[in-house]
């Protein structure tokens, strides 16, 4: 098949689902297409099946905004008729469900008819997409998608709540690699590089935004440390960084705390880690802790969103009500303090991981798209 994937390219969970279903599908023989403002940070390599296109919105002084949707909406049609794609799989409904809609109709206008299939992520629902502003352009795009699927049962359940949606919405859980994740023997677990023999490696890894909930990464770590010996990794950037910078050193903690920016690497830091954290305020779905998982690491969250569906309390590790970071200290020190327990809970982690290996998981978008391609033949 000839796809067009539409994502973000940045380090946000989409984007990374969709590049890693995109170089999947290529090796499995498909022609894929990601179509962008720039190159997708997990794109390292071009292989034979793979294409990108960018997407490239010109100055224009009159433009305020620059019109993205527009730009993307044209590029999506170019690239259909250049390389004859039968398919469009958009990721995020704001604004590419809509450009989506919009290279359809402009397409069919020239007689040509492809399917699109929206992935609903999370915060194009329960964020960004519920906003007023947003609302109509969003329902409408979703009940003009030919598919609909969404990462967990959890952010089906919240778009039928909060739109007004006549679409069927198929659950397709995200996915992890196993070969490439799972504590790859011949990647160097350099501990000693980030902690002495006696300290336990806590890691957590986000866009540093308000949903997250930095400010408990931080209490939860405190919590922890004041028990046993342990190190904080904190991976990635965002607007949250910074007070979280200060929060260390106001509580006197920052020479145990390593912040480490964006990184490519994430395989070799959870290699070292024992414990993740992912208190969000929400998570439709939460990959940062699937990918721990399926690195061994054990991870304690909260339990809003679709983190109960991957995250497996009492087995995978633990969850708490969010905001009760004394709760999620104690289940951390729990897991931690005792070598057995957290060699099982890593065990555990694993098990549970492999429920979402891309082998299980890649077969369902493949049927989709073939339901999908049947329905416009
Ligand atoms: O919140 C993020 O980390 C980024 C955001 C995104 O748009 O990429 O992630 C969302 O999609 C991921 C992939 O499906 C999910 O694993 C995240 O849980 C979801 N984030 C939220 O719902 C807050």
């Amino acid at each position: 098949m000839k796809i067009a994937i539409v994502c973000y390219p940045t380090f946000g969970g989409s984007g990374v689902v969709a590049t890693e279903l995109g170089l999947e599908l290529a090796r499995r023989g498909h022609e894929i297409h990601f179509i962008t403002y720039s190159q997708p940070v997990r794109l390292a390599l071009l292989s034979p099946n793979v294409h990108y296109h960018e997407v490239n919105v010109p100055e224009y002084p009159l433009f305020h905004y620059q019109p993205y949707e527009l730009a993307l909406s044209s590029k999506l049609v170019d690239m259909v008729k250049l390389y004859k794609i039968e398919l469009l799989h958009v990721h995020y409904a704001i604004p590419h469900a809509y450009a989506g809609y919009m290279a359809k109709q402009m397409l069919k206008d020239e007689g040509i008819n492809i399917p699109m299939v929206t992935t609903l992520h999370g915060t194009d629902i329960t964020l960004v997409g519920n906003h007023p502003f947003y609302k109509p352009a969003v329902t409408f795009s979703i009940n003009k998608s030919d598919f609909v699927t969404s990462v967990s049962q959890s952010l089906k359940d919240a778009t039928l709540k909060l739109f007004n949606i006549k679409n069927e919405i198929e659950v397709i859980p995200n996915f992890i690699e196993l070969d490439k994740n799972s504590n790859d023997p011949s990647i160097p677990c350099q501990r000693s590089v980030m902690a002495k023999e006696n300290e336990r490696i806590i890691t957590h890894i986000s866009n540093f935004r308000k949903v997250k909930r930095i400010p408990d990464v931080i209490k939860i770590f405190y919590n922890i440390q004041k028990e046993i010996p342990a190190k904080l990794m904190m991976v990635g950037d965002g607007p949250e960084k910074e007070k979280a910078e200060y929060l260390c050193q106001e509580l006197g903690i920052l020479d145990k705390v390593i912040f480490f920016g964006n990184s490519n690497e994430i395989d070799k830091i959870l290699c070292l880690t024992d414990l993740f954290l992912l208190p969000s305020e929400t998570e439709s779905f939460g990959l940062a802790a699937l990918e721990a998982m399926a690195c061994k690491v054990p991870v304690i969250s909260s339990n809003s969103g679709g983190l109960p569906e991957v995250n497996f309390d009492g087995i995978s590790g633990y969850l708490s009500d969010v905001g009760n970071t004394e709760e999620m200290a104690q289940n951390a020190l729990k897991i931690l303090k005792d070598d057995a327990v957290l060699k099982q809970f890593k065990e555990n982690a694993l098990s549970v991981a492999k429920q979402f290996d891309i082998k299980n998981i890649l077969p369902l978008y493949e049927e989709l798209y073939k339901k999908a391609l049947n329905k416009f033949l």
